[in-house]
């Protein structure tokens, strides 16, 4: 195990191919300064150029994820110290969208506002069941600003992203998993236990493949389906050349497991 502290309210644990991100905020529950989601960020960028990890894992501790951006802070903040933190937050929220490992998220707690939009950046969320999930920014006279009237819809529909949205109410666990905005639910104890099995599962798959599908599905999202699908076959031709690929299919018709290399 080793752990190492970012940034005061930031600690991450790397496991081989798997690092662990933790945010370690407890008295606020979580909620993000600008100098946290600016560690964030600058951890993000520097984990996308690392080929040696293939899995982040994003967590929080006791019973806040994040409860989102830290509304003290923003207390007759000038305008220009509000802006700061939105253009930082959307550095940061892309980054993490765009690395190349696959990203998953822990929810411990209540993931709120800036938290779920966190979690929206992720390629997997899984919830505690004592998680809670929303965008109440509504009842501070605002909207979300950190890719939540854009990532939320994309996930589970405009009707119930407006649901959440306009009416600034939380989800339970459950609801979360029913409405496809989380993957699974795990109890408290066993939710790390959970994100690393997926995360030791992922880390184990062949790496170019791993990461072209989720750009492939990533980008396919972003285009019309004639499109994406002639990406989706150019990219398996360029899979099918590989070394990974030739392994992956002699590996099959021997009968033995495959050995990838990340070539
Ligand atoms: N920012 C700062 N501090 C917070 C936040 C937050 N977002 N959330 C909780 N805290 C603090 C509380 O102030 C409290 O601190 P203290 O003990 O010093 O008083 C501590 O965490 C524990 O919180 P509560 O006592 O309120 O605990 P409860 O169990 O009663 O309630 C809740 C938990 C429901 C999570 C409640 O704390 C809450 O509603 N928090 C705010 C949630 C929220 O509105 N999040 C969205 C924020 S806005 C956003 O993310 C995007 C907009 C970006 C612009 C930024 C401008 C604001």
């Amino acid at each position: 195990m080793a752990e190492t502290r970012l940034h005061d309210n930031l600690v991450l644990d790397r496991k081989g191919p798997i690092h662990v991100l933790r945010i370690d905020r407890k008295k606020a529950l979580g909620a993000l300064n600008f100098e946290i989601m600016t560690a964030l960020g600058d951890y993000a960028m520097s984990l996308a150029a690392d080929p040696t990890v293939r899995v982040l894992v994003i967590t929080g501790t006791g019973r806040g994820f994040v409860a989102g951006a830290d509304i003290g802070g923003y207390h007759n903040a000038a305008q220009t110290v509000f802006d700061r933190f939105q253009r930082r937050s959307r550095q940061t929220h892309d980054t993490i969208a765009a690395l190349p490992q696959i990203t998953i998220c822990a929810v411990n707690g209540y993931a709120l506002g800036g938290g779920l939009e966190l979690a929206l950046c992720c390629d997997f969320i899984l919830v505690s069941e004592t998680a809670k999930v929303g965008l109440p920014e509504i009842k501070l006279g605002l909207m979300p600003g950190g890719g939540g009237t854009q990532r939320l819809p994309r996930l589970v529909g405009p009707m119930r992203a407006k649901d959440l949205i306009l009416t600034g109410r939380m989800l339970t666990a459950p609801e979360a998993v029913e409405w496809g905005l989380a993957l699974k639910i795990c109890a408290p104890d066993a939710l790390m236990d959970e994100a690393l099995a997926l995360a030791d599962d992922l880390a184990s798959k062949p790496p170019i493949a791993l990461a072209e599908g989720k750009q492939v599905i990533d980008d396919g999202l972003d285009t019309a389906l004639s499109a994406g699908l002639t990406l989706e076959q150019r990219v398996l031709g360029a899979l099918f050349a590989t070394e990974d690929g030739k392994e992956g299919i002699a590996a099959f018709i021997e009968k033995r497991d495959p050995n990838f290399k990340g070539a």
